[in-house]
């Protein structure tokens, strides 16, 4: 008989870390999120936000991991501010926004595409009917602030994904409170190892069509419509996907997005006690979609509300930390500084490490205190893309990180970044001209094209 031998291209989960934009402020945009209120008027730091965040995303390198960068996008949004009827330069639109509407001014400022978990959802090939890798941009529609990224969001991965034989790309969902998407911040891929199948788990906090429980102090961004929508959109079948609506007192002590509650890296997945509605089914779906879809077990650690409070896990973003396979198949748990400082949080990690029931074997800290001072850490900075070696060559090669792209970006912040912006320096025409400059000289060091609208 003939041997068949059978070429198995590698899969890899590639990290795609937002660069931290020119305009990084402090403008307590987000309702719902602790830190983004608690910080309101405060003086930032964007020089440093962004130092921040590259260094994290090379700390990740480091330990091994495919590591990629996403562009900031043109802020403040003239073309947003234009079609709310300001007129006139560049200078008396962003002159006029800013003493008429403030806080309209404000949120075309924000810099928060940096937090690229939201900036889309995506299913990789080995799960999708057609076996491409398909894209839906979430619509953000939740927070006036981001709910215009999702154009450029669009056109930049576009560019980035732009081999039509790998690549689908989906319009974000319909605009309106209905489909409400929050991206892959609400979606998490559980699988044996990155190159097999896997399953995709869909948070949402509310439906949009039926009257359920809802949080009653803080908003539920994600429909459960927008969720099953997306699942749709990306060929997946019932017994890949399992929706579960997060608990609405989790969102009203603050759990805004399910990353701020729950982590999953290949079949690890960690929870809080009091993260769902009917957590013990939900568990239990999980378990038995993962078994049927990847032939594996899965492995649900929930952590108990007398170990980690939600409190202490909404101050130390614990749940917001990235945890990676090694090529040793040893697993990093890699935490914020916030979570070491927080005595119950530090001496649980401490207690799962030792754990022999799970692969954790080393637990790190990283500092993104910038980011977290808007209520974003360490997986907030990142969007997670599975891909084989084939689909790797067909993405632009100049987006990912390599010890010479690293101090290129570390260059490039510090000749253009500002190391202080205090609220009213938002108005700053000239912090305009300086964002175009840098931007035009990062879409070269990372060979994007035009993909920003002052440079058509
Ligand atoms: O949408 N903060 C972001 C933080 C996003 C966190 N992302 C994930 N959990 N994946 C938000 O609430 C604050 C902006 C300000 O207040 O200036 C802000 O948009």
């Amino acid at each position: 008989m003939k041997k068949i031998e059978m070429i198995v291209s590698k899969t890899y989960e590639v990290n795609f870390d937002g660069i931290v934009g020119p305009t990084h402020n402090f403008s307590g945009l987000s309702f719902g999120n602790v830190a983004s209120l608690s910080h309101k008027a405060g003086i930032s730091n964007p020089k440093e936000a962004a130092l921040q965040g590259l260094a994290k995303a090379k700390a990740l390198m480091d330990l091994g991991l495919y590591q990629a960068v996403l562009p900031p996008q043109e802020r403040p949004n003239i073309e947003v501010l234009r079609r709310l009827g300001f007129t006139g330069t560049d200078e008396k639109v962003m002159a006029d926004a800013f003493s008429k509407n403030p806080e309209v001014y404000r949120s075309v400022c924000s810099a928060s595409s940096m937090w690229t978990a939201n900036a889309v959802t995506l299913a990789p090939s080995a799960d999708t009917s057609d076996h491409k890798v398909h894209f839906t941009p979430a619509n953000l529609n939740n927070k006036f602030h981001r709910s215009f990224e999702h154009i450029t969001t669009s056109r930049v991965l576009r560019s980035i994904f732009s081999d039509p034989n790998h690549f689908v790309h989906h319009p974000a969902l319909p605009e309106g409170p209905w489909f409400g998407d929050e991206g892959s911040a609400n979606h998490t891929r559980l699988c044996r190892e990155h190159s097999g199948k896997g399953v995709h788990f869909f948070v949402f906090g509310r439906f949009a069509f039926q009257t359920v429980s809802e949080p009653k102090r803080f908003p539920a961004r994600q429909t459960f419509e927008a969720s099953q929508a997306v699942a749709r959109l990306h060929g997946l079948s019932a017994d890949q996907v399992v929706f579960a609506q997060q608990n609405p007192d989790f969102i009203d002590a603050g759990v805004f997005h399910n990353d701020v509650g729950a982590v999953g890296n290949e079949g690890l997945y960690l929870f809080h006690e009091r993260s769902y509605v009917n957590q013990e089914m939900i568990v239990e779906e999980l378990k038995t979609k993962f078994a049927k879809v990847t032939g594996g077990q899965l492995n649900p650690i929930c952590v108990p509300e007398k170990t980690v409070s939600v409190q202490d896990a909404i101050k130390s973003y614990l749940f917001n930390s990235q945890v990676v396979t090694l090529s040793s198949n040893e697993m990093v748990f890699v935490a914020p500084k916030e979570s070491e400082e927080c005595a119950a949080v530090r001496n649980y990690l401490e207690v799962l490490k030792n754990d022999s029931s799970n692969p954790i074997t080393q637990v790190r800290f990283l500092d993104v205190r910038q980011s977290m001072s808007n209520g974003g850490g360490l997986a907030c900075l990142r969007l997670r893309v599975v891909l084989n070696e084939e689909e790797i060559k067909k993405v632009n090669p100049q987006i990912f990180l390599s010890e010479k792209r690293y101090s290129e970006l570390c260059g490039w912040v510090k000749k253009h970044y500002r190391d202080k912006l205090a609220p009213d320096d938002l108005a700053d025409p000239n912090l305009l001209k300086e964002g175009r400059v840098a931007l035009d000289e990062l879409t070269q060091i990372l060979s994007l094209g035009s993909i920003y609208s002052f440079q058509k």
